[in-house]
This record gives C-alpha cells, structure tokens and sequence, in this order.
C-alpha cells in the first residue's frame, strides 16, 4: 500500500460498507461530479483527492504493484477505469476543492475508503485491517450509515474492526468521528416514518460499540450533490436519470415547506439539540483559521433567479434552502470544527 501522504496532511476517511453513499457523499461535501457511484460503481482501492488550490483542474495518479503513472485532467470516467483495473491499488487526485483553504501550509485531503465487503482481494477483512491501523487515516473519521439499511451484518463486522483497531492506538472511540446517517431524504414522514426513531435505533445500534456520545448528523447526500451541481457548477449536463431525480427532489424538499412552516432542517436541528447531539461550536477563540466556509458559497447566491433544465425551472432560493435541509452544511461546519481542534492539538498532524 504506497501512499504519499504530503506534509501537513490532514486527512478526512469516509468509510461505511458497500453502497452507503461514501462517493455519493463526498461528491456532495466538495460539489464536484468527481468520483463514479452507483450500483455498478464500487472502489476496491483506496482513493484520495488532495485539495491543491493552485491547481486549475484535477490531475490523478495511480499506484500497484509495477505501475506508478500520473494523468492530467480527470474525472470519474477515467477513475471508473482505474477501479476496474486489478493492478491498481491505490489512486491520489489533486485539484481545487472549491469549499476548502490551503491555510498555513495545511492540506486537506477526502479518502474513500474500500469497505471489507468489496475489496476483490479474498482476505478483504485483513486489508481493511490493514488500512485503519495507519494513524493517518483516523485524523478524521467519517463513517457512513445507510439510513434504509441500518445495522446489517456487514456493517456490523465493519464498525467492530474499525472501532478494535481505535481501542489498540488508544483512540477514544467517538472521539474525532462523525457518524453520517445518510439517504435520510428516503424517510416517508407522512406515512409515520420518523427521524427520532430512527436515530433512536442508530444510538441503540452504536451504543453496541462504545459509541453512545457519538455525533450522529442526518443527511440526504445525492440530494445535495444534485442541488449544488445545479446551483454552483458551471457543468449542468445532468443525465435523463439525474434530471428525473432532480426533479423529484426539489418537490420533496418543498413539500416540506421549510422557509414557512419548517419540518425538516428546523425539526432536524431541534431533535439533535434535545438528544444533546455535538453541534457546530467553537470552543475556543480561533485566529481566523477556517478551513471550510460553506457561507461564502452561499452568498454568492443571495440573488433571487431561475434556473431553467430540461423545461423545468428552479428557483435559486428554492434551491438554496432545500440544500441547506439536506444536512450537508452541518457537516461541513462540523468538518471545520474538528480540523481546528485536530490541528491546534496536534500541532503538526505528521507527528502524531
Ligand atoms: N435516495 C438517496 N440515495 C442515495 C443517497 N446517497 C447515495 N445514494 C444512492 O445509493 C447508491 C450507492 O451510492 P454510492 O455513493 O455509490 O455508495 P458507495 O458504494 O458507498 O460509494 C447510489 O445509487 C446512490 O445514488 C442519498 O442520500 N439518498
Ligand atoms: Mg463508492
């Protein structure tokens, strides 16, 4: 497993099993169409996107056995291409991610871990063993619960390793750890379907590990990437399925009617405040040392517009409020939270 981490490397580990919405998720934290999901799309190596903001488009490279090569501009087309490929173990992307600051010489980077289950290497659960006894890889750790799908057996033996391996390099289990509750849009809060039980049930379900005062943030991942896709990329060109979904979305999300009577977002935040979830709070008086500012990329979009896409329209309000119900931006200001905490602790995050 070569990997070359850079100084000053703060490292984000999204990790969950197969079809969590580990790539789904990140393509929504950074905004971009960057790395393949979907049913098809499995990543049996580990990925990493090194945020560089001197770089104009994302360059990539791919290491194994008897290859060590670099790509100009890529996107997940090529990666695709590199997943399939057996000899590849590890790829490193490099570009701008628009939401994140090299700041004082520090860079972040996004890994997209190989569950247990999908790694093509038969002693898959040694490698993922292998993987999370690196120090590196537990700066931060974002782990992925499928919401529709909670506490199957694979995701079980997944979190039991990871949380093991934390016990051994005498990390407190829910210390730097953000439990994702993804595909959260996928509750059908008419028919009695409701976000208390179910984070009721992934509390239940973490206490088993050690896990009871972990953070636990609802989001609707594919959601928000659609939303930010439409709202912040100069790429608009969404497939037929894409726009179907897209659609289907922004009526869901206004049918919650947030702006006026809010039940999603604003019932979110009330029930993590009445679980005593860990919100977004500094602790202490910081120098100006933000590493995410999901604020700035909002106020681009204070103006009032529409945005018009296979002969349907989206307003830019609208948008902007449903994305903020998805729950990514809590995540993001969680992220910046526990980036200055790390790296005011820790110094230089190389020398842990
Ligand atoms: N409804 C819904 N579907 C999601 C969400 N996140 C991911 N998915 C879908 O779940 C499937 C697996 O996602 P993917 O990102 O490939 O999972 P990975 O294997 O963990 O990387 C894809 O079909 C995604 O479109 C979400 O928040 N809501
Ligand atoms: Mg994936």
């Amino acid at each position: 497993m070569e990997i070359n981490f850079r100084d000053n490397e703060y490292i984000i580990s999204v990790m969950g099993t197969v079809s969590s919405g580990k790539s789904t998720f990140i393509n929504a934290l950074i905004g971009e169409d960057l790395l393949p999901s979907g049913n098809m799309a499995t990543t049996s190596k580990i990925l990493r996107i090194i945020d560089n903001d001197a770089f104009e488009y994302f360059e990539g490279k791919v290491f194994g056995k008897e290859i060590n090569k670099s790509f100009d501009k890529i996107g997940k087309e090529q990666i695709s291409i590199w997943n399939e490929n057996t000899s590849i173990n590890s790829i490193e992307v490099e570009g701008n991610i628009k939401g994140f600051d090299n700041i004082n010489g520090q860079m972040v980077s996004i890994v997209d871990m190989p569950g247990p289950n999908n790694s093509s290497d038969l002693n898959h659960k040694e490698y993922f063993e292998k993987i999370i006894k690196n120090k590196k890889f537990h700066n931060l750790i974002i782990y992925i619960l499928d919401a529709t799908n909670l506490a199957v057996d694979d995701d079980f033996t997944m979190l039991s390793q990871l949380i093991t391996e934390r016990k051994i390099i005498n990390k407190n289990p829910s210390e730097n750890i953000i439990f994702i509750l993804n595909k959260a849009d996928n509750l059908d809060i008419e028919a009695g379907e409701n976000l208390e039980d179910l984070i009721a049930s992934t509390i239940n379900y973490l206490s088993k590990f050690d896990l009871e005062s972990a953070t636990i943030i609802p989001v609707a991942s594919l959601p928000s990437f659609l939303f930010k896709k439409l709202l912040y990329n100069e790429d608009k060109s969404f497939t037929y399925f894409e726009t179907k979904q897209l659609q289907s979305f922004y009526n869901l999300f206004q049918a919650y009617n947030f702006t006026n009577a809010p039940k999603y977002i604003d019932n979110l935040n009330e029930i993590m405040e009445k679980l005593e979830y860990k919100k977004y709070s500094f602790k202490r008086e910081i120098k100006q040392f933000r590493l995410y500012n999901p604020f700035t990329w909002f106020n681009r979009f204070s103006t009032n517009y529409d945005i018009s896409l296979k002969n349907y329209r989206y307003n830019s309000h609208v948008l902007y409020e449903a994305l903020k119900a998805t729950n990514i931006v809590t995540v993001e200001m969680l992220i910046d939270k526990f980036f200055n905490e790390g790296v005011l602790d820790a110094g230089n995050n190389n020398n842990p």
